[in-house]
């Protein structure tokens, strides 16, 4: 019994001395584990006779279950301490902005659309959308495109398979169809952009099947072609942000505009370094008109009493031109290096009021 007794307080004292979860697991493997010191003392029970068996089991019960309690309890205070250890070493500072790698940038044909956006919304314009699949009407034939011009040519227009009554359906080719819409479902006066998504049949260095436009448009009963030169002078120094940038109106010729007009940013390209605003050459950057009265008519517009002018406008091209893109396919690598190169950091304020003061 007395080795019992002096068992239990070396056990006892040695797990108190414990200073770990790893040195208390080795002292309860050496007393309770299949080989421990209590353990192999239960074996030797079975030499002894009945009473002595009993009296000393129970003893040894006793040893064995103030050991275990003991193991258990310490087991929390070094459980607890460790825990306490680790949550001071692992300090995580929650108010810590998030790295910067981690911030998006936005793409500059979303920046180009804002700004586009910005400036036509001074003026006046609200943004019309409309789907990137058309039908025939509202893509061609409303626009006084003829049946056997090359824009509506399987070769150059997305077409869909045909359905079952024989309609095709294409790809929108410019944004203009959201403006016949918008003309047949609400009465003049309109002031619109329309910018978005559209689709031609063409992958070169210049070309990318998918592309964006801005189209605008006017109908009223008084605007007329000094408006439409006002309001375009007025964009392109708003959007390149120099005041005097010289602009140029070269007639042309569009189906669904009468006069129909090019407009050219003066620029010079010295040493294949091109300057926008100064210099003696010429870079044509939108197409724009007086509304066709077939178009006008074709949407349910008295043309009588209706009239007003429309552009359009490639975003890529004027995305490059301002910011200095050299090649238009990069647009659409999804090369996250050229997007930090080149995106612009989110929700910073354009500064396009320039020039717009009220
Ligand atoms: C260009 C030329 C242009 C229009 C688009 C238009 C739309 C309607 C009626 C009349 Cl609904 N015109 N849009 C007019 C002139 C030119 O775009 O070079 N775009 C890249």
């Amino acid at each position: 019994m007395e080795n019992l007794d002096q068992l239990r307080e070396e056990l006892l004292a040695s797990v108190t001395a414990a200073d770990s979860l790893d040195a208390l697991d080795a002292i309860r493997v050496s007393a309770l584990g299949r080989k421990g010191r209590v353990t192999e003392m239960m074996k030797g029970l079975g030499g002894l006779d009945p009473e002595q068996r009993r009296e000393a089991g129970q003893a040894l019960n006793a040893v064995k279950t103030a050991v275990a309690d003991a193991i258990d309890a310490r087991h929390g205070g070094l459980a607890d301490a460790a825990l306490d250890a680790e949550l001071a070493a692992d300090r995580i500072d929650i108010t810590l902005p998030a790295r910067p790698e981690s911030e998006g940038r936005l793409h500059p044909i979303s920046q180009t659309f804002d700004e586009i956006i910005a400036i036509f919304g001074e003026m006046g314009f609200s943004v019309a959308e409309g789907p990137d699949i058309e039908d025939d009407f509202h893509n061609f034939t409303a626009l006084n495109i003829p049946p056997e011009h090359p824009a509506r040519q399987m070769h150059d227009t997305f077409y869909l398979p045909e359905k079952p009554d024989g309609e095709r359906l294409v790809l929108r080719t410019h944004t203009s169809p959201v403006q016949i819409r918008t003309m047949q479902n609400n009465p003049p006066p309109l002031r619109i952009i329309a910018p978005g998504r559209t689709y031609r049949c063409d992958s070169d260095m210049t070309h990318t099947p998918m592309f964006h436009q801005v189209e605008g448009l006017i109908v009223d009963e008084t605007t007329h072609m000094g408006h439409l030169k006002g309001c375009l002078i007025e964009f392109c120094r708003a959007y390149f942000e120099i005041d005097d940038v010289p602009v140029r109106f070269r007639p042309s010729y569009f189906p669904f505009t009468e006069p129909s007009a090019e407009v050219d940013i003066g620029c010079s390209r010295k040493g294949g370094e091109l300057k926008i605003g100064a210099g003696d050459d010429w870079l044509e950057i939108l197409g724009c008109g007086m509304v066709h009265p077939k178009v006008l008519a074709a949407c349910g517009v008295d043309p009588d009493k209706y009239q007003g002018f429309a552009f359009g406008m490639g975003i890529e091209r004027i995305a490059m031109l301002k910011y200095g893109i050299p090649d238009l396919r990069t647009f659409f690598d999804a090369d996250m290096r050229w997007l930090r190169h080149y995106g612009f950091v989110p929700l910073e304020v354009p500064t396009l009021l320039r020039g717009l003061t009220p």
